[in-house]
């Protein structure tokens, strides 16, 4: 093998020495990898002019991707056009937002969850990774997924509207961090598409988690979860040893696999790193399913999801067998399934390598017909430090990030295998490019489809450092755009955004067909005609219906009592595309927007007499600012 992985040998220190490898390495991080990598010099030459003006869209231009990419702890989903990197839009799903009135609104309320006050059960999320679902092996455009890590919430959205319409909290697990919907069905050929979406958690707890084992460590646990894409109800869940991490699913919908990085089931940090390999998980779909059938589950705590057995233990004989544990090299971070279906490739984080395992062969030790499990490892090779996650060209390449070295390494699946199975002349590394700086995701242009097509990577630096003008403290994070159509990986360009995101998908842009204007019909308290405006009342309790039509509101005032709940509910009866009004109220805490033919309502006390000047926050027309109505609140 070339030099590069000579120079690795000498650095294989990641056992122990790994946690200080980290913070060394994100504390300099200005600082070149020991052994200058070979393929990085022409690599990290200007850009070809071809190349770099891809990103550059002239005024008015369209870009030919989308991207969905995941917020971090602003909680929501971002959309992007690719391959400029411009953000278009911002889905709030976890948190409040104060544009479109998401958490204020009784109709996102509703989906956010409230307590029994009618305030929101939570108001902070951490979202990581989003996904979309899937039909023939690609994408169809009808929903994306995204994880809020805090909570254990997984959220929906529909991606005609591009608005979050469900949102679903996981019992019996804390930390849910990998999600990813299935692809078909693992046993019925005719639905080839996305109905269940996995989910992995993180943090093992004791079962049920209500304050006792709290010093049993060795009776914590964690959970792989399936919600139902439809109902986004919860099915099942497998109670497994260790912990999950990410999680990937076969193209057929036989398999779905989560990496284990506490295979050592350690409460504290150093407990975590103790092992030399901890595991990827295979979950046998089709089994967990019949289980359940079978009534072969229980439940735990309050919560009546079906919960069947994944251990270890209970889960040696493989003709029985629901979960398969494969072995891999210590704590593991990605798992990632090629686009020719045939393998899952688990980046090993602490480990220099990536894992090759190859999923026929799973399917045969649950056959029967591999003695020996971790047979289905077709290769094991090293790559570089820090490996954390991989994007697929369709061609045959993998492009990993390597967030110690700073670095993505573009390496060939099948000289891989080859090199692993002793053909040490296979040159598995094609190709390294150094970004900037500490890679966390990565993906290419429709990389998790059988529609890969190597054109475009998205790299999500974790670490801006230099890249941009210094704005205090608080640094940007740097997502940089790569073509990859050559043999060469070729930085186009850096944007900055605020933290934290975490993965994404590209996906070619007609695979989306968002409407503008929405349905009015959608809406159960819609005002269909601006005649049916006005005030009712019930008790202390009273309706106040309005629209808008630009450049007015059907209400020039309205009059409520002081001590009244009063609940408005606004119709935008405007039906042409970019056509959105706003309602604030001064001193009420109120503002949301309507768009074309949308209804939503707010409820709220009116507790201070007075008038109140509600106006129009969305510019729609040149009489906006006069745009308003009076609310008089009687003393
Ligand atoms: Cu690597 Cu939460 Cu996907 Cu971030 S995880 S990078
Ligand atoms: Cu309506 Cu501004
Ligand atoms: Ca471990």
């Amino acid at each position: 093998m070339s030099t590069e992985v000579v120079g690795l040998g000498r650095r294989r220190f990641l056992n122990t020495a790994a946690l200080t490898g980290l913070t060394l390495g994100v504390a300099a991080c200005n600082d070149k990898p020991e052994t200058a990598p070979a393929a990085s010099g022409p690599s990290a030459a200007a850009p070809a002019a071809h190349a770099s003006s891809a990103t550059h869209l002239k005024p008015g231009e369209l870009d030919t991707y989308y991207g969905i990419w995941s917020g971090g702890h602003t909680g929501d989903m971002r959309i992007l056009g690719l391959p400029s990197g411009r953000e278009i839009h911002r889905i709030p799903c976890f948190v409040p937002d104060a544009l479109v009135g998401w958490g204020l609104t009784n109709e996102s309320k509703a989906v956010m969850g409230t307590k029994p006050d009618g305030s929101l059960r939570y108001t902070v999320a951490d979202t990581h990774h989003t996904h979309a679902s899937y039909k023939d092996g690609n994408y169809d455009g009808r929903y994306a997924w995204i994880n809020d890590k805090i909570n254990s919430r997984i959220a929906r959205v529909r991606l005609d509207y591009f608005v979050c319409d469900k949102i679903t909290e996981l019992p019996n697990v804390q930390g849910f961090h990998g999600i990813f919907p299935d692809k078909a069905d693992p046993v019925d050929p005719a639905i080839n598409y996305t109905t269940r979406v996995f989910c992995g958690a993180e943090f093992a707890i004791p079962l049920p988690n209500n304050g006792g084992d709290i010093n049993n460590p060795e009776k914590y646990r964690s959970m792989f979860t399936c919600v139902d894409a439809e109902s986004m109800e919860v099915r099942w869940q497998v109670l497994i040893d260790g912990n999950c991490d990410l999680t990937a699913t076969s193209y057929d919908g036989k398999l779905a696999a989560t990496n284990q990085y506490n295979i050592e089931n350690g409460v504290h940090y150093e407990d975590m790193m103790s092992s030399e390999r901890d595991a990827c998980l295979f979950f046998n779909i089709a089994r967990i399913e019949e289980a359940v059938k079978a009534g072969k589950f229980k439940t735990v705590g309050t919560s009546k999801v079906p919960v069947v057995d994944g251990t270890r233990e209970s889960n040696k004989d493989p003709k029985t067998a629901l979960v398969a544990y494969v072995s891999v090299p210590k704590n593991p971070h990605g798992v990632n399934a090629s686009p020719d279906a045939k393998y899952f490739i688990c980046a090993g984080k602490l480990s220099p390598t990536a894992t090759v395992i190859e999923l026929s062969k799973v399917l045969d030790w649950f056959d029967g017909k591999l003695p020996e499990l971790d047979k289905a490892i077709v290769a094991e090779v090293e790559i570089g430090l820090g490996p954390l996650h991989t994007a697929f060209d369709g061609r045959g390449n993998a492009y990993t990030t390597l967030f110690l070295d700073s670095q993505v390494v573009k390496w060939n699946v099948d000289a891989a295998i080859k090199f692993h199975a002793g053909d040490k002349t296979a040159k598995y590394v094609v190709d390294r490019l150094d970004v900037h700086y500490q890679p966390g995701h990565i993906n290419a242009s429709q990389s998790e489809t059988r529609a890969a097509d190597g054109k475009y990577l998205a790299v999500g630096c974790k670490f801006s450092k230099d890249r941009f003008l210094p704005v205090g403290p608080l640094h940007p994070e740097n997502e940089q755009i790569i073509d990859i159509s050559g043999d060469k990986m070729v930085l186009l360009a850096d944007h900055p955004v605020r933290g934290e995101p975490h993965d994404f998908i590209i996906f070619k842009r007609d695979l989306l067909k968002p409407k503008q204007v929405y349905d009015i019909n959608d809406f159960p308290l819609a005002i269909k005609d601006s005649k049916e405006s006005g005030v009712t009342r019930n008790g202390k309790k009273v309706t106040v219906k309005i629209t808008s039509q630009a450049p007015a509101f059907s209400l020039r005032e309205f009059t409520v009592k002081k001590g009244d709940e009063v609940t408005l509910i606004l119709t935008n009866l405007d039906k042409i595309e970019d056509l959105t009004h706003g309602f604030a109220i001064p001193k009420y805490n109120v503002n949301f927007i309507v768009n074309p033919l949308e209804t939503k309502s707010v409820t709220f006390m009116a507790d201070q007499p007075g008038i109140f000047w509600c106006y129009c926050t969305h510019f729609c027309h040149a009489l906006h600012l006069e745009m308003r109505t009076r609310m008089i609140v009687e003393a």
